[in-house]
């Protein structure tokens, strides 16, 4: 079979990158096209995504993947992921009638006080999802109460994967995974909760049924160096193709940890995972490419360590001053405390270093001395924080888990990794592997016929994969 090229289009809260893949002789080889930086900004009161500017790196980023094909060779397809729950309302025209909010907007407080105060336990048992302050749920009922002419002019609502396949392609569909981040979708169907849009006030003409990864949208019809490339329906939601990555035991017997600005922690599952105790431990059904379950917990992840860079002005540049700095980190005195990840203070700090400090000296701890220590605290706090979810999972499920495999920028944070098996008691495994792309690609290489199914692509990507073990001490 000749090589097959597709692209992932994978955006993060702090980053975005294009990443050519190349399928021959059943290995996948990457290459980053492109690599940007993502911010969130504030206008006023509010915080917005610059949407332009993403749709502008992301066709820089495909110009750039279709230029670094062997030449006659063809880009067959391209695929998009996102960070969840942040969305676009359009007409039908495709016309955005709102600005994209993004996440980490305090507009969601209110309505996170009073459902909590009122209902959560209703729209848990319905949809699956906990009470978090970035539901798509609590971000469109603020919409729809503050603006109400909005659903004048608003028809549809796209989660920035599914807009971004439409400016590709000019398809607009509603795609699984990234649909269930919404706390919207019906946990025990494929479909939207008829209960729970009628509690956040929001039109269901606003959704269609969500489609499933794998699903041929259309052909790019925005770039002419892309004519013919295929627009495939990846999972959408990023945490969805980091677990679809995971070159797991058929066995059942791994957790599955996808480590950036969050931390990911779950496993996948036929069945969702209910009840007073996993509402309480915040764990969410979302759901997998294949649309089965993947029930996982948020734990604060890498973002208190990308923040504090700001407070130190000297954010490590390349991989080689990252491995100098948790070199310097491993040597910093041990932490006399960890810290509470779960503090509201680290949401959206001005300052990670101020509401870090402020915590300590409420628990009359003393702050590290530099930027090292800060790294040690933050990621043995980090730690801690993956081995109370592990312990959570097996108390609810009754599962007894062999391993934590461990993708995403943390799985090359030796510190994290170790922090992470001594906290839990059981060994880490790290692949070194861009988990979010590499899941995105699969799924569009299962669609083109090219693999089989996930549990093959995953077979495959094992066997090729270097992996480090961190035993627990
Ligand atoms: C990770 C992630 C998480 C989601 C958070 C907010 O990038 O997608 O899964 O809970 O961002 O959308």
């Amino acid at each position: 079979m000749p090589t097959i090229y597709s692209a992932a289009i994978d955006l993060g809260a702090t980053s975005g990158r294009v990443i050519l893949g190349a399928w021959s002789k059943n290995r996948l080889t990457l290459t980053e096209a492109h690599r940007f930086p993502n911010a969130y900004r504030d206008l006023g009161a509010h915080t917005y995504w610059e949407v332009g500017t993403l749709w502008h790196e992301i066709q820089t980023g495909l110009r750039k993947a279709v230029a670094a094909l062997p030449r006659g060779a063809k880009l067959a397809s391209v695929g998009v992921d996102t960070w969840g729950c942040d969305h676009v309302l359009l007409n039908d025209a495709g016309r955005l009638v709102f600005p994209a909010h993004a996440y980490r907007d305090n507009r969601t407080q209110a309505g996170l006080a009073a459902l909590a105060a009122r209902g959560a336990s209703r729209i848990y048992a319905a949809t699956g999802i906990p009470n978090v302050f970035y539901n798509t749920s609590l971000q469109l009922a603020e919409t729809v109460a503050r603006c109400p002419a909005v659903t004048d002019l608003a028809t549809r609502c796209l989660f920035l994967p599914d807009y971004f396949n439409f400016l590709l392609s000019g398809v607009m569909a509603n795609e699984l995974t990234v649909a269930s981040t919404s706390q919207l979708l019906d946990v025990h169907s494929p479909d939207w909760s008829r209960l729970a849009l009628e509690h956040f006030h929001i039109p269901p003409t606003w959704f269609t049924a969500p489609v499933l990864a794998g699903k041929k949208l259309g052909r790019v019809t925005a770039l002419p160096e892309l004519a013919g490339t295929r627009v495939i329906a990846v999972p959408g939601h990023d945490t969805a193709c980091a677990y679809d990555a995971m070159p797991a035991s058929p066995d059942g017997g791994d957790l599955f940890l996808s480590s950036g600005t969050w931390s990911l922690v779950g496993f996948e599952s036929a069945t969702p995972v209910l009840g007073a105790e996993a509402e309480k431990a915040r764990v969410a059904n979302e759901r997998t490419g294949g649309g089965g379950y993947r029930p996982l917990t948020n734990v604060v992840g890498l973002f208190l360590l990308e923040q504090i860079m700001k407070d130190f002005s000297q954010r490590p540049q390349s991989d080689r001053e990252w491995a100098a700095l948790i070199t310097a980190a491993e040597k910093a005195p041990a932490p006399a405390g960890l810290l509470d990840t779960t503090d509201p203070a680290f949401t959206a700090p001005a300052s990670m270093k101020a509401a870090i400090d402020a915590q300590l000296k409420k628990r009359r701890l003393a702050a590290p001395r530099n930027l090292a220590g800060y790294t040690r605290l933050i990621c043995n706090s980090i730690g801690r924080g993956h081995a109370g979810a592990v312990s959570a999972f097996e108390r609810m499920t009754g599962k007894k888990f062999r391993r934590i495999l461990m993708v995403g920028g943390g799985s090359k944070n030796r510190l994290l990794c170790q922090g992470t098996a001594d906290a839990a008691g059981i060994p880490v495994v790290s692949f070194n592997l861009e988990g979010t792309a590499v899941g995105n690609l699969a799924r569009q290489l299962i669609s083109l016929g090219a693999v089989k199914d996930l549990a093959t692509f995953r077979r495959l990507l094992g066997e090729g994969l270097a992996q480090k073990t961190y035993a627990p001490r």
